[in-house]
């Protein structure tokens, strides 16, 4: 990606940002437009940017050519709903898993200003995605299915009661909130039970909760602003989706240098059913065994140690390393089955850039 095209994405988001805070529908006085600034440039725009990105590169890949001014612009106001819709998911999930720090900075809702604000900050944040799509998209004819896509409920029903189609299935917002569900009950405190943790749990959870809204989102984004029809590209959509299970953060979680990563993992504490843990159960012995069931899910960080003590004596990074490149290999396979050259490389450079990641 360019410096030229990053710099405009970024200036995109300082003209949708005062468009919010201009917006007619709300009488903000100084305190409450301070407050949402001060809060959307808190938790917008810090992050890697991938998935923002990823819409403007993708359309690129797709139109095989220069982006044209207003191009640039709509593919980054696409990729910044992607960074909001992050940004809304995140802020509540540092508050669910008792995080601590999220981007090199103590997560939202730790700033003792903001406190529990922070879940109707979450709220406002999200509410800030369909204001931006009507703003920038209502006269496209692309608007209703990216309305869909991110999920506003009425208009599916809108569209389902006024055709014979089925309504559309991709509805990213609720499959991202439905995979932190399952990721949340998962680990309810009093039936904790590591015996029923296995790997097709944890893919399903990393399905829902981090594939749709980080793989497919951006690339459907672009499809939909090139003019294709989603339903044509259900094989695109699950290279995606299969891309996203495999790359998951879970070893990021445990292995990732906080100062990279930006935030300090909470996995073992929190009970989750991590990649990491999943392994770790299929390779241990009895003995190894006792010790993971007693020691993971506690907040106190010696129990914490004896698990990454484990994990290092299973040896799960050389185990991650060769999962890690088994899958790509297979979606190199998938990808080149895909008819159109094009579609290949917006895949490929997707592939491209969270293969071997360190953050
Ligand atoms: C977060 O999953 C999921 C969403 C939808 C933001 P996670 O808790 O594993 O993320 P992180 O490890 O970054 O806290
Ligand atoms: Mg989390
Ligand atoms: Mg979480
Ligand atoms: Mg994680």
């Amino acid at each position: 990606m360019s410096t030229d095209l990053k710099s405009k994405f970024l200036e995109v988001y300082n003209t949708l940002k005062a468009e919010l805070l201009n917006d007619p529908a709300f009488e903000f006085d100084d305190d409450s437009r301070q407050w949402v600034e001060k809060m959307l440039d808190y938790n917008v725009p810090g992050g890697k940017l991938n998935r923002g990105l990823s819409v403007i590169d993708s359309y690129k890949l797709l139109k095989g050519g220069e982006l044209a001014d207003d191009e640039i612009f709509l593919a980054s106001a696409l990729g910044w709903c992607i960074e909001w819709l992050q940004a809304y998911f995140l802020v509540l999930d540092d508050i669910m898993d008792e995080s601590h720090t999220r981007r090199g900075q103590p997560c939202w809702f730790r700033l003792p200003k903001v406190g529990m604000i922070a879940a109707n900050d979450g709220i406002i944040l999200r509410n800030h995605i369909p204001r931006i799509l009507k703003k920038h998209f209502r006269g496209k004819p692309y608007y209703v299915d990216l309305v869909d896509l991110f999920n506003e409920g009425l208009y599916i029903l809108l569209r389902y009661l006024k055709s014979n189609l089925h309504p559309v299935l991709e509805q990213v917002e609720f499959q991202t909130a439905s995979g932190q569900m399952i990721d949340l009950i998962t680990t309810l405190v009093g039936e904790k039970d590591l015996s029923k943790y296995s790997l097709s749990i944890h893919r399903r959870i990393v399905q829902y909760k981090t594939a749709y809204y980080s793989f497919y989102l951006p690339v459907a984004c672009a499809l939909l602003m090139f003019g294709e029809d989603l339903d044509n590209h259900v094989a695109v959509k699950d290279v995606l989706v299969e891309m996203g299970t495999y790359f998951q953060d879970d070893y990021l979680d445990c292995f990732g240098a906080p100062e990279v990563i930006g935030k300090i993992g909470t996995d073992i504490e929190d009970f989750k059913c991590s990649w990491l843990v999943v392994k770790a159960l299929e390779l241990a012995d009895e003995e190894q065994k006792k010790v993971l069931h007693e020691n993971y899910g506690k907040k106190d960080p010696a129990s914490v140690a004896k698990v990454k003590e484990l994990y290092n004596a299973l040896n799960l990074q050389g185990v991650f390393e060769e999962y890690e490149n088994t899958s790509y290999t297979k979606l190199i396979t998938s990808i080149e089955a895909h008819p159109s050259k094009a579609v290949q490389a917006v895949l490929k450079s997707f592939l491209g850039k969270i293969y071997k990641r360190q953050k």
